[in-house]
């Protein structure tokens, strides 16, 4: 057994459309425990800070300009593997190709507005839980 923990953001497409609850079922029916979360809103620096590795890219001011557009849900998800297992239950990037039934195609409108963000690696998730939350603001369940 590898209990993960893995950073989840409900981004601003969908919490503007009011689909908080019913991304966090899809967390709760894939056993992936809500051990921390918040809601914020991210100004440019902190955003621009969380996707560092996307600096320079051609699509990078337009990613923070919606990424700090609205509020957002950033919560820490814990259960087995969580890390590609939540990576799956999001789908592709582009909800074009994500699979049937997976969070990005059935919400997302579209490459940039797709809903969620989940960690790409044991190493990104452990930077990005401490980028959001203190020790003292998770509460680990397993
Ligand atoms: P995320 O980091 O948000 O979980 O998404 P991801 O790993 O599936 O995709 P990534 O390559 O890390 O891209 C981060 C976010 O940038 C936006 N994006 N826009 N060509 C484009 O216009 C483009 N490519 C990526 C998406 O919102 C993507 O989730
Ligand atoms: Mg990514």
């Amino acid at each position: 057994m590898t209990i993960e923990k893995t950073l989840s953001i409900v981004k601003p497409d969908a919490v503007d459309r009011n689909l908080i609850g019913a991304i966090y079922q899809r967390f709760e029916n894939a056993d992936l425990k809500i051990v921390a979360a918040k809601m914020i809103h991210m100004n440019a620096e902190k955003a621009q800070g969380f996707y560092a590795e996307h600096e320079g890219k051609p699509f990078f001011a337009d990613l923070v300009e919606f990424m700090t557009s609205g509020p957002v849900m950033v919560q820490v998800l814990e259960g087995e593997s969580s890390i590609t297992r939540y990576r799956e239950l999001m789908g592709k990037t582009n909800p074009e190709d994500a699979a049937c039934g997976t969070i990005r195609s059935d919400f997302a409108l579209s490459l940039r507005h797709n809903s969620v963000h989940g960690s790409d690696s044991p190493e990104s998730a452990a930077r990005e839980v401490a980028y959001f939350f203190a020790d003292d603001e998770i509460f680990p369940r397993s």
